[in-house]
Protein backbone atom coordinates (compact mmCIF):
# COMPACT_ATOMS: atom_id res chain seq x y z
CA UNK A 1 0.00 0.00 0.00
CA UNK A 2 1.11 3.53 -0.50
CA UNK A 3 0.00 6.68 1.31
CA UNK A 4 0.01 9.51 -1.61
CA UNK A 5 -0.12 13.81 0.36
CA UNK A 6 -0.82 15.94 -2.36
CA UNK A 7 -0.82 19.81 -1.96
CA UNK A 8 -2.85 20.93 -4.68
CA UNK A 9 -4.40 24.38 -5.49
CA UNK A 10 -7.65 25.19 -4.13
CA UNK A 11 -9.01 25.87 -7.65
CA UNK A 12 -8.58 22.10 -8.46
CA UNK A 13 -9.96 20.70 -5.41
CA UNK A 14 -13.20 20.00 -7.07
CA UNK A 15 -12.54 18.97 -10.56
CA UNK A 16 -9.92 16.27 -8.86
CA UNK A 17 -11.68 14.74 -5.82
CA UNK A 18 -14.68 14.07 -7.94
CA UNK A 19 -12.71 12.27 -10.35
CA UNK A 20 -10.63 10.06 -7.19
CA UNK A 21 -14.57 9.44 -5.67
CA UNK A 22 -15.94 8.08 -9.25
CA UNK A 23 -12.90 5.66 -9.61
CA UNK A 24 -13.11 4.77 -6.09
CA UNK A 25 -10.45 6.04 -4.16
CA UNK A 26 -10.59 6.94 -0.86
CA UNK A 27 -9.66 10.11 0.10
CA UNK A 28 -9.09 11.94 3.09
CA UNK A 29 -8.64 16.30 2.59
CA UNK A 30 -7.28 18.95 4.97
CA UNK A 31 -6.80 22.92 4.49
CA UNK A 32 -3.24 24.03 4.20
CA UNK A 33 -1.09 26.49 3.80
CA UNK A 34 2.18 27.05 1.51
CA UNK A 35 5.41 27.82 3.91
CA UNK A 36 6.31 30.28 0.67
CA UNK A 37 3.01 31.83 -0.55
CA UNK A 38 1.50 31.72 2.65
CA UNK A 39 -1.48 31.03 0.68
CA UNK A 40 -4.44 28.09 1.70
CA UNK A 41 -3.97 25.29 0.00
CA UNK A 42 -5.25 21.98 0.47
CA UNK A 43 -3.89 18.47 0.85
CA UNK A 44 -5.56 15.20 0.01
CA UNK A 45 -4.23 11.78 2.16
CA UNK A 46 -4.83 8.91 -0.75
CA UNK A 47 -3.75 5.10 0.81
CA UNK A 48 -4.16 3.28 -2.29
CA UNK A 49 -2.84 -0.60 -3.62
CA UNK A 50 0.46 0.07 -5.26
CA UNK A 51 -0.78 -0.42 -8.63
CA UNK A 52 -2.73 2.26 -8.24
CA UNK A 53 -0.99 4.66 -7.93
CA UNK A 54 -0.33 5.33 -11.58
CA UNK A 55 -4.51 5.55 -12.05
CA UNK A 56 -4.02 8.50 -9.24
CA UNK A 57 -1.27 10.38 -10.90
CA UNK A 58 -2.90 10.36 -14.30
CA UNK A 59 -6.47 11.74 -12.17
CA UNK A 60 -4.00 14.61 -10.46
CA UNK A 61 -2.03 15.61 -13.59
CA UNK A 62 -5.57 15.70 -15.70
CA UNK A 63 -7.05 18.39 -13.12
CA UNK A 64 -3.95 20.27 -11.63
CA UNK A 65 -3.35 22.90 -13.47
CA UNK A 66 -0.04 25.53 -13.02
CA UNK A 67 -0.53 28.63 -12.27
CA UNK A 68 1.63 31.85 -12.37
CA UNK A 69 1.54 34.18 -9.42
CA UNK A 70 3.35 37.09 -7.93
CA UNK A 71 4.44 37.61 -5.16
CA UNK A 72 6.24 40.96 -3.28
CA UNK A 73 9.71 40.24 -2.04
CA UNK A 74 10.64 40.86 1.82
CA UNK A 75 12.77 43.98 1.64
CA UNK A 76 16.60 43.44 3.29
CA UNK A 77 17.09 45.00 6.53
CA UNK A 78 17.28 49.10 5.29
CA UNK A 79 17.99 52.10 7.27
CA UNK A 80 15.28 54.07 7.67
CA UNK A 81 13.82 56.43 5.42
CA UNK A 82 15.41 54.31 2.74
CA UNK A 83 14.15 53.68 -0.53
CA UNK A 84 13.17 49.87 -1.44
CA UNK A 85 11.62 49.17 -4.99
CA UNK A 86 10.02 46.23 -4.35
CA UNK A 87 9.38 44.58 -7.65
CA UNK A 88 6.78 41.78 -7.82
CA UNK A 89 8.53 38.20 -8.39
CA UNK A 90 6.87 35.91 -10.63
CA UNK A 91 6.49 32.17 -8.72
CA UNK A 92 5.06 28.93 -10.84
CA UNK A 93 2.98 27.39 -8.77
CA UNK A 94 1.34 23.90 -8.98
CA UNK A 95 -0.06 21.32 -11.05
CA UNK A 96 0.58 19.62 -7.66
CA UNK A 97 3.21 18.39 -5.22
CA UNK A 98 3.03 14.95 -4.52
CA UNK A 99 4.88 12.42 -1.75
CA UNK A 100 4.67 8.63 -2.34
CA UNK A 101 5.09 6.32 0.95
CA UNK A 102 5.23 3.45 1.91
CA UNK A 103 1.94 2.53 4.05
CA UNK A 104 0.42 -0.18 6.04
CA UNK A 105 -3.30 -0.61 7.03
CA UNK A 106 -3.25 -2.33 10.34
CA UNK A 107 -7.21 -2.29 10.85
CA UNK A 108 -9.81 -0.24 11.90
CA UNK A 109 -11.25 0.65 15.07
P1 LIG B 1 4.22 27.40 -1.15
O1 LIG B 1 5.23 27.04 -0.10
O2 LIG B 1 3.35 28.59 -0.85
O3 LIG B 1 5.02 27.62 -2.50
C1 LIG B 1 4.37 28.13 -3.65
C2 LIG B 1 5.35 28.17 -4.82
O4 LIG B 1 6.40 29.10 -4.52
C3 LIG B 1 6.04 26.82 -5.08
O5 LIG B 1 5.22 26.07 -5.94
C4 LIG B 1 7.35 27.24 -5.70
O6 LIG B 1 7.20 27.48 -7.10
C5 LIG B 1 7.64 28.60 -5.06
N1 LIG B 1 8.57 28.50 -3.94
C6 LIG B 1 8.43 27.77 -2.81
N2 LIG B 1 9.47 27.97 -1.98
C7 LIG B 1 10.28 28.86 -2.59
C8 LIG B 1 11.52 29.50 -2.26
N3 LIG B 1 12.15 29.25 -1.09
N4 LIG B 1 12.07 30.36 -3.16
C9 LIG B 1 11.46 30.63 -4.33
N5 LIG B 1 10.28 30.08 -4.72
C10 LIG B 1 9.71 29.20 -3.86
P2 LIG B 1 5.17 24.49 -5.80
O7 LIG B 1 6.56 23.95 -5.81
O8 LIG B 1 4.24 24.00 -6.87
O9 LIG B 1 4.57 24.20 -4.36
C11 LIG B 1 3.18 24.39 -4.08
C12 LIG B 1 2.93 24.10 -2.62
O10 LIG B 1 3.26 22.73 -2.36
C13 LIG B 1 3.79 24.89 -1.64
O11 LIG B 1 3.24 26.18 -1.40
C14 LIG B 1 3.76 24.00 -0.41
O12 LIG B 1 2.51 24.14 0.28
C15 LIG B 1 3.79 22.61 -1.03
N6 LIG B 1 5.18 22.10 -1.12
C16 LIG B 1 6.03 22.28 -2.13
N7 LIG B 1 7.20 21.68 -1.90
C17 LIG B 1 7.07 21.10 -0.69
C18 LIG B 1 7.95 20.32 0.14
N8 LIG B 1 9.21 20.00 -0.25
N9 LIG B 1 7.49 19.88 1.33
C19 LIG B 1 6.24 20.18 1.74
N10 LIG B 1 5.35 20.92 1.02
C20 LIG B 1 5.77 21.37 -0.18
Amino acid sequence: MKLMIAVIQRQDESALTRALVSHHVGITRVSSKGGFLREGNVTLFIVVPDHRVDDVMQDIRKHCYTRTKFVAPLPPVAESGEFYPSTPIEVQVGGATVFVVDAAVLGRA
